[in-house]
C-alpha cells in the first residue's frame, strides 16, 4: 500500500534520479518536513494556546504580523537553520536575508512564506506553508548573499507547500513529479497519499477576488464577463472557488482543475503575490503536473527577479484554463 511510504523514505528514493546527489538534498527535504510538523503542531491547536490574534507588530510587507506567523517563521528558521544545510534563507516576514548558523557548510539557499493566508487563522480556514530551494550560485557559502536568492524560478531544485486544513497535507516536487503526503497524527508521519499529482487540463472553477472588481482592467473585467456566460459547449458558466488562502485555493484547483488568476489592479499595479515564495514554488509544481503559471503574458519561472519581495501578477492552473484568461489579458479576445 503507497500510504504506508513516509515522505522520508520517498524522498530518499527520489535521489536516485539525481546521480550527483550527495544526499544533501533530502536532508534539506527531510529539514522542511520536519519544520511543518513543528507548525502543524501549533496551527492545529492555535485556539487553544495564545497564539492567537496579533503581535501587535507590522512586517515588512506592511501586514500586522499575526503570533502565528512569526512562530512558524522562527520555528522553520531555527528548525531548519541548525542544520547548517542552508547557507542563505529569504523571508517573507524578514526585510533582509537571513545568514543562518552554521551557514558554512551550506550549498543551498531558501525562500519560504512561513504562513501564508495568516489573515484566516483566527476563522479556521486553511493557511499554508510555501518553500523553494535553489543551489548557490558560486561554491564559497560563506560569501552567500542576495543574488543566491534572485534566481530564476526555472533555477529551483525543489519547491513544495503544506496545507493546514481538514487535514494537513505536504506537497513537493524535485522536478520528477509531484507529490503529496497526508500527516497521520497516531504516527507522527506524513504518508504518502496522492503519487505523482497531475492537474486537469480544464476544470470548472475560477478564483479571483470579485470584490475588487472596480480595481481591475478592462481586459480582467470581459474575462471575468465571459467565464460567467452561459455555454454548454465550454462548459460555462465556471464555478467560483476563492478562499482568500493562496496555498488553499491553489491546492483544490491542482487536484480538481481550474485557474487561479491574481491580475494587476489599481492598488496593486504589479499584482499582490510574491514572486519567490509564492508564485515561483507553486508555478514550479504547477507544471510539474502538467499545468500552466504566468503573469498573463511571460511564464512566471522565467521571470529574472530583482528584488527578494517583488511581487507578480499570478495566473496558474489548468494549461487550457490559464491560456484563455492570458487571451483576455493580452487584448486577444
Ligand atoms: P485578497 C493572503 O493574504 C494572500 O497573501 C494569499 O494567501 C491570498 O491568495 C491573497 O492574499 C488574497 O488577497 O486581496 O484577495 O484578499
Amino acid at each position: 500500500m503507497s500510504n504506508l511510504i513516509t515522505i522520508e523514505r520517498h524522498i530518499l528514493e527520489q535521489q536516485k534520479y539525481f546521480p550527483d546527489a550527495s544526499g544533501e538534498l533530502t536532508d534539506l527535504l527531510n529539514d522542511v518536513a520536519f519544520a511543518a510538523k513543528l507548525v502543524r503542531r501549533e496551527v492545529v491547536r492555535a485556539g487553544l494556546v495564545d497564539i492567537l490574534g496579533f503581535t501587535g507588530n507590522v512586517n515588512v510587507q506592511g501586514e500586522e504580523v499575526k503570533k502565528l506567523d512569526l512562530f512558524a517563521n522562527e520555528k522553520i528558521i531555527s528548525a531548519i537553520g541548525q542544520h547548517g544545510r542552508f547557507a542563505v534563507m529569504g523571508s517573507e516576514e524578514n526585510e533582509g536575508i537571513i545568514i543562518p548558523p552554521k551557514n558554512e557548510t551550506g550549498s543551498y539557499a531558501l525562500l519560504f512564506d512561513p504562513l501564508d493566508g495568516s489573515s484566516n487563522i483566527d476563522v479556521n480556514v486553511s493557511v499554508g506553508t510555501i518553500f523553494s530551494i535553489y543551489k548557490l550560485k558560486g561554491n564559497d557559502p560563506c560569501k552567500a548573499s542576495i543574488s543566491d536568492c534572485l534566481q530564476k524560478g526555472s533555477e529551483q531544485v525543489a519547491a513544495g507547500y503544506v496545507i493546514y486544513g481538514s487535514s494537513v497535507v505536504m506537497v513537493y516536487t524535485t522536478g520528477q513529479g509531484v507529490h503529496g503526503f497526508t500527516y497521520d497524527p497516531t504516527i507522527g508521519e506524513f504518508l504518502l497519499s496522492h503519487e505523482n499529482i497531475t492537474t486537469p487540463k480544464s476544470g470548472k472553477y475560477y478564483s479571483i477576488n470579485e470584490g475588487s472588481y472596480a480595481q481591475f482592467n478592462e481586459a480582467t473585467k470581459k474575462y471575468l464577463d465571459y467565464i460567467k456566460e452561459e455555454d454548454p459547449a465550454t462548459g460555462r458558466p465556471y464555478s467560483t472557488r476563492y478562499i482568500g488562502s493562496l496555498v488553499a485555493d491553489f491546492h483544490r484547483n491542482l487536484l480538481t482543475g481550474g485557474v487561479f488568476v491574481y491580475p494587476p489592479t489599481t492598488k496593486h499595479l504589479n499584482g499582490k503575490l510574491r514572486l519567490m515564495y509564492e508564485a515561483n514554488p507553486l508555478a514550479f509544481i504547477c507544471e510539474q503536473a502538467g499545468g500552466r503559471a504566468t503573469n498573463g503574458r511571460t511564464r512566471i519561472l522565467d521571470i529574472q527577479p530583482a528584488e527578494l519581495h517583488q511581487r507578480t501578477p499570478l495566473y496558474i492552473g489548468s494549461t487550457e484554463d490559464v491560456i484563455v484568461a492570458e487571451e483576455f489579458e493580452q487584448g486577444l479576445r
